[in-house]
């Protein structure tokens, strides 16, 4: 069985590792539809060996659409996504728009597969990229101790920004690099060589959205909400892959070395941790361009008996984004 699949925003820093990975994992595709606005009508995107030509989604008539995944923005989210459903596809949705919507499930692939199922509307939400890489080191530990608390301080890159954002950071540096002043545009304040605590937009409690995505996508992904979530979003200079200082306290006690054990064999993750020059992910050593979620520097808390520490890295335009979502689509294939 081959599926008519549309890719909302397939211009986007998103929407191009989408199509890479629908083709890399051989998706069952009959029909390919490249999806953007009126701007981008008469360029092409790459799938695989092939151009595709990008249409424009205001006038598209989505009919006969089978699965569509977005990423162009809440916004469009919200006009279109609905619209697409009422046509019969499953929407597999990558912004922010619906994932707290009762009604549509967020699922990430390797901790709460079964939740896909359940899609009154027609809409299946992919979580906010944080929070993805997070939930795939975290949810084993949970499973196995509980987790009750989690202190979290990422170091965002650029590219969970957007392609504007990545065009930013390249001008900046090269023009630093040049002796020439750069003013900020995307960001607030210069991102080239200097690091933002701000993700996001300010929400009226003095944390950030991305900060409060955190919060809110964890409990409901993990489906419990009595977990503490404390948060810290920094933008760094990095163009692909997020990190994070991850400290956790469990209800049971869990050893660095249990915890690193049962994370060896945890779906989805691979376990870099020797206490060596270089024994640790970073983004440009490990993740960008790769599908784990990376761990390391795991330390039994020194502070806290059933405190643990993690340094979890992971590509997020791949897993925190275009490929949990071709993921979610699989699974939705796998229905039959
Ligand atoms: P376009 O390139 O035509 O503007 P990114 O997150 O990297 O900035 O990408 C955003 C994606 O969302 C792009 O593919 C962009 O298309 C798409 N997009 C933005 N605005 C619209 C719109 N009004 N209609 C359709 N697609 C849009
Ligand atoms: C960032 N996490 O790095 C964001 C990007 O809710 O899907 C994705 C925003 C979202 O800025």
């Amino acid at each position: 069985r081959q599926y008519k699949v549309a890719v909302v925003g397939a211009t986007g820093a998103v929407g191009e590792v989408m199509l890479a990975v629908l083709e890399e994992r051989g998706f069952p595709i009959g029909e390919l539809v490249a999806l953007a606005s009126e701007r981008s009508v008469g360029t092409k995107v790459a799938f695989g060996n092939r151009q595709l030509q990008v249409q424009d989604l205001a006038s598209f008539d989505p009919a006969g659409v089978e699965i569509a995944l977005f990423s162009a923005g809440g916004a469009i989210s919200r006009e279109y996504a609905p619209r697409f459903a009422a046509a019969g596809a499953v929407v597999i949705d990558n912004s922010s728009a619906f994932r707290q919507d009762a009604d549509v499930p967020l699922v990430v692939s390797e901790v709460n597969p079964e939740a896909a199922k359940h899609r009154p509307r027609g809409i299946i939400a992919n979580p906010n990229c944080s929070t993805m890489q997070l939930l795939v080191a975290l949810a084993p530990i949970h499973r196995k101790a509980g987790i009750e608390r989690i202190n979290v301080a990422t170091y965002q890159s650029v590219s969970g920004t957007g392609r504007k954002a990545l065009e930013e950071l390249g001008r900046q540096t090269a023009g630093l690099l040049n002796f020439q002043t750069v003013d900020p545009e995307v960001y607030p304040v210069q991102i080239a060589f200097n690091v933002i605590p701000h993700g996001g937009d300010f929400t009226d409690n003095g944390y950030t959205t991305e900060e409060m995505k955190l919060v809110d996508e964890t409990r409901k992904i993990l489906g419990d909400d009595t977990i503490r979530v404390n948060a810290t979003v920094v933008r760094v200079p990095v163009f692909y892959g997020h990190s994070e200082a991850v400290n956790i306290e469990t209800r049971d006690k869990l050893t660095a070395a249990e915890a690193r054990q049962l994370l060896q064999s945890a779906p989805g993750v691979e376990v870099v941790d020797e206490p060596v020059d270089g024994g640790y992910p970073t983004p440009v050593t490990h993740a960008s361009g790769h599908d784990p979620v990376y761990v390391g520097r795991i330390r039994d808390d020194l502070s806290h008996e059933r405190g643990l520490n993690l340094w979890v890295v992971s590509d997020n335009i791949r897993k925190g984004a275009a490929l949990n979502a071709v993921q979610i689509a699989e699974l939705v294939a796998g229905e039959g």
